[in-house]
């Protein structure tokens, strides 16, 4: 028999404090932080669901810093977040996919830095398919410096104090850790709350899924092009042929990923030497969740979290998802390595 009590619904705010209120020494600022980036979730997701109406669709005629054409909603949401973080004084510097470089706050004395993929997956605003908003939280450092500086960032993802990332699908909803599990909130428009849907998320160990895009096929390495090939295989001992899921949108990738399990891969290629996706703001905090959840994240040679950014803008490969299918895919690019480097 479920109590009301247990049945009560339970709102982002009310778990953050109830999260906060587990560590006695909390000050309450990361909790007001993560406040702040679910207004801002709440307001990018009102506009995201209307971007047709309002004409916020389209190009702005910018690029950003990595050349990308621009869209509206970008800026948008990038504006939002950037503003609901100042206001609460407690971050010092954001950096963020739209800015070429850090962006000083109000605050100079915030102890947090935050980085911002603003709006993930661009490319899918006009054509209605689901794109998000990923942050990545850490405690500046050095702590009591007069100014802030980009180097204060250059930090590895084992030190983000919290990460996570808001999907904007059929349904608006945001997924965050702080280093204890993986919590998971649905948007009700109705009451504009985000509502708690699960918490304490674990991955499979294992899925049938692998996510990549295969239009680079040509570009890869050996070793990956055979881990394709092997997910599609006939064997029903091990539930292949895998079905192939790749939407375009890393955000929404990576959750189909953490509740179905299975694979997501973007490697490095002749087009992207270093990999596509960005370290700070995309690869670090999806990986934060992921493992969180009981997955593993890998550059294809070391964990991506361990990883010492030289750049804010850094890009990495990343195969990332459930224990046993990271691991075969690392045992088929280990195999042909050696062919790789004959190759040079
Ligand atoms: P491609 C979106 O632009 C993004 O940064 C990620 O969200 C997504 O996973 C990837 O790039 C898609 O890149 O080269 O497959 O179109």
């Amino acid at each position: 028999m479920v109590t009301e009590k247990e049945n009560r619904l339970v709102t982002l705010e009310e778990y953050i404090i109830q999260s906060q209120n587990r560590f006695p020494g909390a000050t309450g600022e990361l909790s007001q932080l993560l406040r702040d980036i679910g207004l801002a979730a709440k307001i990018i997701s009102r506009e995201v669901n209307k971007a047709g109406i309002t004409n916020i669709l389209g190009l702005d005629g910018s690029t950003n810093v990595h050349g990308e054409a621009v869209k509206k909603l970008d800026l948008f949401a990038d504006q939002q977040l950037i503003s609901a973080l100042d206001r609460s004084l407690i971050t010092c510097m954001v950096i963020s996919e739209e800015n070429d470089g850090i962006v000083k706050l109000s605050s100079k004395g915030g102890k947090y830095i935050v980085y911002l993929d603003p709006l993930d997956g661009s490319s899918n605003i006009d054509v209605n398919v689901s794109i998000g908003s990923i942050f990545s939280v850490y405690m500046r450092e050095p702590r009591f410096e007069p100014t802030v500086k980009e180097s204060d960032a250059l930090q590895p993802g084992v030190k983000q104090v919290a990460a996570g990332y808001v999907l904007y699908g059929s349904s608006t909803i945001i997924a965050y850790t702080t280093g204890l599990g993986v919590s998971m909130f649905t948007l009700d428009p109705s009451i504009g709350e985000f509502i708690l849907s699960e918490q304490r998320i674990q991955i499979p160990d294992s899925g049938s899924i692998y996510s990549i895009n295969e239009g680079s096929y040509n570009s890869w390495d050996l070793g990956l092009k055979k881990y394709v090939k092997y997910c599609q295989e006939f064997d029903p001992d091990t539930n292949r042929p895998y079905s192939a899921r790749y939407i375009g949108s890393m955000v929404a990738d990576i959750h189909r990923t953490l509740i179905k399990g299975g694979i997501f891969i973007y490697p490095h290629s002749k087009r992207y030497p270093n990999g596509k996706l960005r370290l700070m703001y995309e690869c670090n905090p999806l990986s934060f969740i992921i493992e969180q959840a009981g997955g593993v994240s890998t550059d294809g040679e070391m964990r991506i979290m361990e990883k010492k950014p030289a750049s804010i803008h850094q890009q990495t490969p990343i195969y990332i998802g459930s224990k046993q299918n990271v691991a075969k895919v690392m045992e088929f690019l280990e195999e042909h390595a050696a062919v790789e480097a004959d190759k040079g």
